[in-house]
């Protein structure tokens, strides 16, 4: 299904006056906001390809309907997406989940769409039916050079299939670890894997980046290879200037400051990509913003202090994207919800009064300094956001349009009711 200008129009012209008042009130009381929504005009969040589908957990999974069956589903679920909120307007694959067949058709579908290619991801973290090495043991790090050898591999197949789509990075995340001590000697695993990642890195195009993701904890339970930032930004300098370090929300240990984490990574100029998502207790994959959404805001306001610092533009400078996926809700609904809750909080971060902040800091004034960042937090900036939709062309309600047109119902007429897409 296609949703159109008109639909848009519909949905927009009944709820126009009620948002009106709304934003003319915020508009009175932030000077700065259209600013803030020519940014959020700007900002894109990209999709996850294997959030599409309903997610499982390790005790099972209960397959939605109307998912996609094929790529090109997938990006025409991305593609109604990008045209609720003109803000999900790329789409990053994931290796061998998804199978590019022809890639000049795909790129062609997914620009009509007007959709680009975000990080493509590779995956050595499962045994795929045609493998002849088994990954039980690890990929990059694994004690046999020939098991490396056949991740480093498919590492460059999807950097060469990256090419073909006008993906421009490569994220790496690996399940490589141990479960027990005495597993592993974690000196000769790291400098594996570090090897294993200069062949990869070797391969990379000159514009492109190298985005190594980290993770503490699962499927391993004793040690993971690649487990903090600091492993991943050790690799990451070894590596060299096209190498990042990429932060998923939900790899951190419990009560992890992922915000200092972000500032001391952009003080380096060495964070690349980010992969949102909200946690309680684990790598949880929930809705961005669904727990934690004070933590959140804080990430922003550190990640806009960091990149202005650099001069690094918000929008290009970092690769975003939403990495959650569970087995609750219609995952589109889910995805517009969290692609909601980032964009608040990136707007809510972009009202701290930064140079207020500063003084409060230099003078010690610690209830002055904890006043600002709360004061921004506590601004209702949903009509902002609205705002900026409705300029892009978007709808003001997403969700809302997205129930009002009976999408899922559309989309299960069309695929049918036992789907399940390719992914976790
Ligand atoms: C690992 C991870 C990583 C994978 C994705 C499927 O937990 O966050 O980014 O590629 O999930
Ligand atoms: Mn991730
Ligand atoms: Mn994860």
């Amino acid at each position: 299904m296609k949703i159109h200008n008109q639909d848009i129009e519909s949905h927009n012209a009944p709820r126009i006056a009620k948002h009106q008042r709304a934003f003319q009130y915020i508009r009175s009381e932030v000077p700065e906001v259209e600013a803030v929504i020519e940014r959020l005009q700007q900002f894109q969040i990209a999709i996850p390809s294997w959030a599409l589908g309903t997610g499982g957990t390790r005790f099972g999974r209960f397959s939605g309907k109307g998912e996609p069956g094929t790529l090109e589903q997938k990006i025409e679920d991305v593609g109604l997406l990008h045209a609720l909120n003109q803000s999900s307007g790329a789409i990053s694959l994931h290796i061998p989940w998804d199978n590019v067949d022809d890639a000049t058709k795909v790129k062609e579908l997914a620009s009509s769409l007007g959709l680009s290619f975000d990080a493509v991801n590779s995956n050595t973290f499962q045994d795929q039916d045609a493998q002849e090495l088994s990954y039980k043991f690890g990929s990059l790090h694994h004690v046999d050079p020939a098991v490396r050898k056949q991740a480093v591999q498919h590492n460059i197949d999807v950097i060469n299939r990256g090419i073909e789509l006008g993906s421009k990075s490569l994220t790496v995340w690996l399940a490589d670890g141990s479960s027990f001590p005495g597993q592993l000697n974690f000196r000769e695993a790291f400098q594996n894997t570090l090897s294993s990642l200069q062949e990869i890195y070797a391969h990379l195009p000159e514009d492109w980046k190298l985005f190594v993701e980290y993770k503490a904890f699962e499927p391993f339970f004793y040690s993971m290879t690649i487990g903090d930032w600091g492993q991943s930004l050790l690799l990451a300098n070894k590596l060299g200037p096209k190498a990042y370090t990429l932060v998923d929300l939900g790899h951190h240990l419990p009560n992890a400051n992922i915000e200092q984490i972000v500032s001391l990574l952009l003080m380096e100029g060495k964070l690349g990509g980010f992969h949102f998502n909200d946690s309680k207790y684990s790598d949880d994959d929930l809705t961005a913003g669904s727990i934690k959404p004070y933590q959140l805001f804080l990430i922003f306001n550190e990640l806009i202090d960091g990149l202005d610092h650099l001069g690094w533009d918000h929008a290009t400078g970092l690769g975003w994207m939403i990495d959650a996926s569970h087995n609750m809700k219609d995952p589109l609904v889910d995805l517009l919800q969290s692609v909601e809750a980032i964009q608040i909080a990136y707007a809510q971060a972009l009202l701290v009064n930064r140079s207020a902040l500063k003084q409060a800091q230099a003078k010690n004034d610690v209830v002055g300094a904890q006043e600002i960042l709360q004061d921004a937090f506590r601004t209702d900036v949903r009509p902002i956001v609205a705002e900026a939709r409705l300029r892009s062309g978007a709808a003001l309600q997403p969700v809302r349009m997205f129930n009002d047109l009976e999408i899922r119902k559309r989309l299960i007429e069309e695929r049918g009711e036992n789907t399940v897409a390719t992914g976790l």
